[in-house]
């Protein structure tokens, strides 16, 4: 694992030997404070050549919560071939919406192909902040992610869902890890699509259109659920590009998010 310090790189593997992968830091009890700890150690430790950024997961698995945000809300109520009702009441609901995205194999890195699923005709990037979440279920850190769905499978069925979200190259994070030192504050969501050149959509929302907290989402998914080795949670997505558009195979993906930086990924 690489630490950047005011935009120097360090081997913080070499440095502390706790902080040797990404599950041996959130399975700590304060993955935060070891990394301010860390920080006079790893000095010793730059790292003069660019290492490949891999996406920031080993062992976790990556969930996501959905209808966060109004603009997904409406969105998934006109797709939706039954009316969608229950994305209404789930928006307003005590319980938030929280699905199973992906096993840490099937998760992409900045610059590597995100998928399209070949039997669906709709599909759509979704930019979402995503929590790094600790064994003990502490929110140690924020990174980028891309909740790649299909709106046609979602939209023809509910029951439909796993099938909409869960598939090879569906889901982006990176690419980095901003540690949280001080919780989250407003951040903005940034999206643009490109394609042949040229920008085909781009969009803008904040963290602070969130319907939730952060805290909120995580104390529902441990409710009932250990992780061992810490996880991932998507926060929902609150950009969605026009219902004419579809993602298509060549187009260019890129997240920013403020304080994070920028999950650029082809579509293959
Ligand atoms: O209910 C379907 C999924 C919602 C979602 O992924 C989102 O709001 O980001
Ligand atoms: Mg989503």
């Amino acid at each position: 694992m690489g630490l950047e310090l005011e935009g120097e790189r360090f081997d913080l593997s070499a440095a502390v030997s706790p902080l040797s992968d990404i599950s041996a830091w959130l399975s700590l009890s304060d993955p935060i404070k070891a990394v301010q700890d860390s920080l006079s150690a790893v000095r010793k430790f730059p790292l003069n050549s660019e290492p490949p950024v891999l996406a920031p997961v080993d062992l976790q698995e990556v969930w996501a919560s959905g209808v966060t945000y109004l603009r997904s809300k409406v969105a998934r109520m006109e797709e939706s071939e039954g009316g969608g009702d229950f994305y209404d009441q789930v928006y307003d609901a005590e319980r938030p919406e929280i699905f199973f995205k992906a096993s840490p194999e099937r998760v992409r890195a900045h610059d590597q192909a995100i998928r399209i699923r070949r039997d669906s005709e709709w599909n759509v990037p979704e930019p979402e902040l995503a929590l790094v979440v600790s064994a003990a279920g502490q929110i140690v850190g924020y990174t980028i992610g891309n909740d790649v769905s299909s709106r046609s499978i979602e939209g023809e069925n509910p029951l439909y869902l796993p099938q909409a979200k869960v598939y090879d190259g569906s889901c982006a994070l990176g690419p980095v890890i901003a540690v949280n030192e001080n919780g989250l504050s407003a951040r903005k969501i940034k999206m643009t699509i490109v394609r042949e050149g040229k920008e085909v959509f781009g969009g803008e929302t904040s963290t602070t259109q969130m319907r939730r907290t952060p805290e909120e989402l995580v104390r529902y998914l441990f409710r009932e659920l250990t992780f061992k080795h810490g996880a991932f949670l998507l926060t929902g997505t609150g950009l969605v590009p026009p219902d004419d558009f579809t993602l298509k195979i060549g187009d260019t993906v890129n997240i920013t998010i403020e304080g994070v930086g920028t999950l650029q990924n082809p579509v293959a």
